[in-house]
């Protein structure tokens, strides 16, 4: 390869990586675990097109349910589920199997 050629090649990773880093650095997953029947984090705050992931710790299903209907997942024993935040806004869920589980998202635009 000549000197000109590895430059470019060099140039091109570099190129490569700063895009990768932007778009990873715009998308995050936020991890709320669910432990004793209750979401342990009560509350988090996240952006547009971040992913929350429930974690379920418990050795029971549990759902988190959106009240306006933006996400209805089931997480399952042991398991774990994701939505997308689609829009900006305070979002409260619960799990429908046990309504006094309750939790917030706000999403940032
Ligand atoms: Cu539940």
């Amino acid at each position: 390869m000549t000197r000109a050629g590895l430059r470019r090649t060099l140039l091109g990773l570099l190129v490569a990586t700063a895009a990768w880093t932007v778009v990873s650095a715009r998308a995050a997953t936020v991890q709320i675990v669910i432990d004793q029947v209750a979401f342990q984090q009560p509350s988090v705050t996240v952006r547009v097109g971040d992913t929350v992931e429930w974690i379920n710790r418990d050795v029971i299903d549990h759902t988190s349910t959106a009240r306006d209907g933006g996400w209805n997942v089931t997480i399952p024993a042991g398991k774990s589920a994701k939505a997308v935040m689609k829009r900006a806004g305070t979002f409260e869920y619960f799990c429908k199997f046990h309504p006094n589980m309750t939790g917030k998202v706000v999403v940032r635009k």
